[in-house]
């Protein structure tokens, strides 16, 4: 049965590749990342817009140690990340030097309840309407 429902959702994962749009972040660089952490979902493409506010050298470069990517920031100027998160987990991006932090937090696949789920989790939340009466 379990077989069985992955193969359903891999074929229709494989049938529509491009159903899934990429998230779109904006973060702004001053003295810091802001916001300094970014949300994602595994599997779903992600677009960081960084626009770096300050003249200050620090914040030049935009490093993401575990995607092996970075992006040079000039000042003023949109520039776009683009990741595929692949592994849900929290990850860390900085500066060249690390001096500045931010962190990007993947949620598991089909997870849409980022940012609920601590209230979801609760047990006195947990709902019993769908128990079928018996
Ligand atoms: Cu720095």
């Amino acid at each position: 049965m379990r077989a069985w429902l992955a193969s359903i959702a891999r074929g229709r994962r494989s049938k529509r590749p491009v159903a899934v749009a990429a998230r779109q972040v904006r973060v702004s660089v001053a003295g810091g990342y802001h916001p300094d952490t970014v949300r994602a979902d595994a599997g779903r493409p992600l677009r960081i817009l960084f626009h770096r506010e300050e003249s200050s050298t620090c914040s030049e470069q935009v490093v993401f140690p575990a995607f092996g990517k970075s992006a040079t920031l000039p000042q003023g100027e949109d520039v776009a990340v683009d990741l595929v998160p692949v592994e849900p987990g929290s990850y860390e991006f900085t500066c060249a030097l690390g001096m500045l932090r931010g962190r990007l937090v993947v949620s598991p696949a089909g997870d849409t309840t980022t940012g609920l789920r601590q209230a979801v989790s609760r047990p006195e939340v947990t709902t019993t309407s769908t128990r079928r009466p018996s």
